[in-house]
């Protein structure tokens, strides 16, 4: 008979009847405590004897109806069941348990002594670890970085830098524009000015300019775009500028900036500058900076004096710019520099290929790219 039957299926009789059903549902109900070989098993045991339906309930329940003296006999014999079925219940419960645990420690056992499986990681891409590196530079000369859109205005990117309509720089191949608004749509930008892809950083500059009150000293890092793909160009390249706007600002200034910052990011010290005429609608006078450079192993290494390399070009910002802003430029003056960070991870990391830069293969990012944990600092070195 079915543990689960026994409550319903008997006739209520007290005296021998319930002694006999008491012998009878003990050994049946151990049997099948210690029969259970799951712990789903073993609910379904405790469920059937002592759930609100089980079968020793339901002898509990029949004590209500007995006689005082009855019940004096039967009552310690019921309860006496009930607490051995759950004492059974309980320890059968706790040794399937252990089972359980002994199965998964055997199955999900590892070995500690293993060395540590070989898990694919990721690099700081060489761009980026220039980029910290630049931060890191010019923070200790007291320089700010500033951000601003890819998406530029015609006003921030050309206008206000005193580049004028006919300049090439402007010309359909060199800048990236926005596609033209259908007639009579409302026009695209501020004051009806077509949007285009910023080609420099120098319009982030225009806007710390325009927001902020001098002293002023920031570099901008970012992508530029430029309508230009062969071998050494390609058309999303990274640039930074640097800017200082104070009163008395002379090229003095310019030339220790740039000594102080390139002596730093090529970890020599003799590194030395030649500052050549030159240039840039937006500075006057405008110079270009060449750094000397030495021969080693068939390679040109920054540093000596064997030859001459540009780097940056940079210059004093042109009054008309300093006024665009809405600046005296009786009052406030400063320099600018700006040069491409892409060239500058090539000159310092020996990497010959500016394309493979952006090509995303992952044996170039695991042999030229950082550990993520070698933060450039000045005091642990902004080097590898
Ligand atoms: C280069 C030359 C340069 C600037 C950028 C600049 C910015 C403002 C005002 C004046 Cl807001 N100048 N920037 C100045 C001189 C040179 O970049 O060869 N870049 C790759």
């Amino acid at each position: 008979m079915g543990v689960g039957g026994v409550g319903r299926s008997r006739p209520f009789a007290y005296g021998a009847q319930v002694m006999n059903d008491i012998d009878s549902l003990r050994s049946e109900t151990l049997g099948a405590i210690a029969a259970a070989d799951s712990l789903d098993a073993i609910e379904a045991v405790r469920v059937a004897a002592l759930g609100k339906q089980g079968s020793i309930s339901a002898l509990l329940k029949m004590l209500g109806g007995m006689s005082p003296e009855e019940r004096q006999v039967q009552g310690p014999l019921i309860n006496g069941l009930r607490e051995a079925v759950s004492d059974a219940i309980t320890a059968r419960k706790a040794a399937l348990e252990s089972q359980v645990l002994e199965a998964r420690l055997a199955s999900e056992r590892i070995d500690l002594s293993l060395p540590a499986p070989e898990a694919p990681r990721g690099s700081v891409h060489p761009v980026s670890q220039v980029m910290d590196e630049l931060a890191e530079i010019f923070a200790d000369m007291g320089f700010a970085v500033a951000e601003g859109p890819e998406i530029e205005d015609d006003w921030h990117n050309f206008s206000a830098l005193n580049i004028p309509e006919t300049h090439p720089a402007r010309a359909m191949h060199d800048t990236f524009y926005m596609a033209p608004r259908p007639a009579g749509e409302a026009p695209s930008g501020p004051e009806g000015q077509r949007m285009l892809l910023r080609t420099h950083t120098s319009p982030v500059q225009i806007r710390t300019m325009t927001s902020q009150e001098p002293p002023i000293r920031i570099i901008a890092p970012g992508r530029v775009y430029r309508s230009d793909s062969d071998a050494t160009h390609t058309p999303m390249f990274h640039q930074i500028e640097g800017l200082v706007i104070d009163r008395g600002i002379h090229l003095g200034h310019l030339k220790w900036t740039l000594e102080t910052f390139l002596r730093a990011f090529f970890e020599r010290d003799d590194v030395t500058l030649r500052l050549r005429p030159s240039y840039f609608p937006f500075t006057e006078p405008s110079v270009e900076v060449d750094v000397g450079y030495s021969i080693v192993n068939g390679k040109r290494v920054i540093g000596g004096s064997e030859g001459w390399m540009e780097v940056l070009g940079s210059g004093m910002v042109h009054r008309r710019v300093i006024e665009a802003c809405g600046l005296d430029p009786d009052e406030w003056q400063g320099f600018a520099f700006g040069t491409g960070v892409d060239r500058l991870a090539m000159l310092k990391y020996g990497m010959d290929d500016l394309r493979a830069f952006f090509d995303g293969d992952v044996r170039w990012l695991a042999h030229y790219g950082f550990d993520a944990l070698d933060v450039p600092t000045l005091s642990g070195g902004v080097g590898a």
